[in-house]
């Protein structure tokens, strides 16, 4: 019987002692990620508005309301922009197989946007 909770007790242990290590060792990664290609960006939930990019060209156009976080997911080997054509209303950098966040404007509108390394890359951001 003893033996058994002793096996618990460092079993537990075990998995606190990973528990405690991971979260961390996730932050060492964020940081060095952050040095070099902005803030890591999570996965889209399942139902958020997403805007992927392969093939060099950029995924069905969106409808969202007005400040809308959309993930914007690089499938790409290369970096890519979405970049308002409208000079400076968004201008998003997205590093190869990378993600990152566009907070959609905050007036109603259409927004055409473009990449600002490949410009044959156009697309169109609705507003409403
Ligand atoms: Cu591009």
């Amino acid at each position: 019987m003893n033996r058994i909770v002793v096996c618990c007790v460092a079993a537990a242990l075990a998995v606190a002692a990973v528990a405690c290590s991971n979260p961390q060792a996730t932050e060492n990664r964020d940081t060095a990620a952050a040095t070099t290609t902005g803030s890591p960006v999570p996965p889209p939930a399942p139902g958020t508005p997403v805007i992927t990019i392969s093939g060099m060209g950029y995924s069905a156009p969106i409808t969202v309301a007005p400040g809308t976080q959309i993930t914007i997911v690089n499938d790409d080997e290369v970096a890519h922009t979405v970049t308002s054509r409208t000079k400076g209303l968004f201008d998003v950098h997205v590093g190869g197989k990378q993600r990152a966040v566009l907070t959609a404007p905050s007036e109603p509108g259409e927004y055409g946007f473009d990449c600002t390394y490949h410009p044959a890359m156009v697309s169109n951001l609705t507003v409403k």
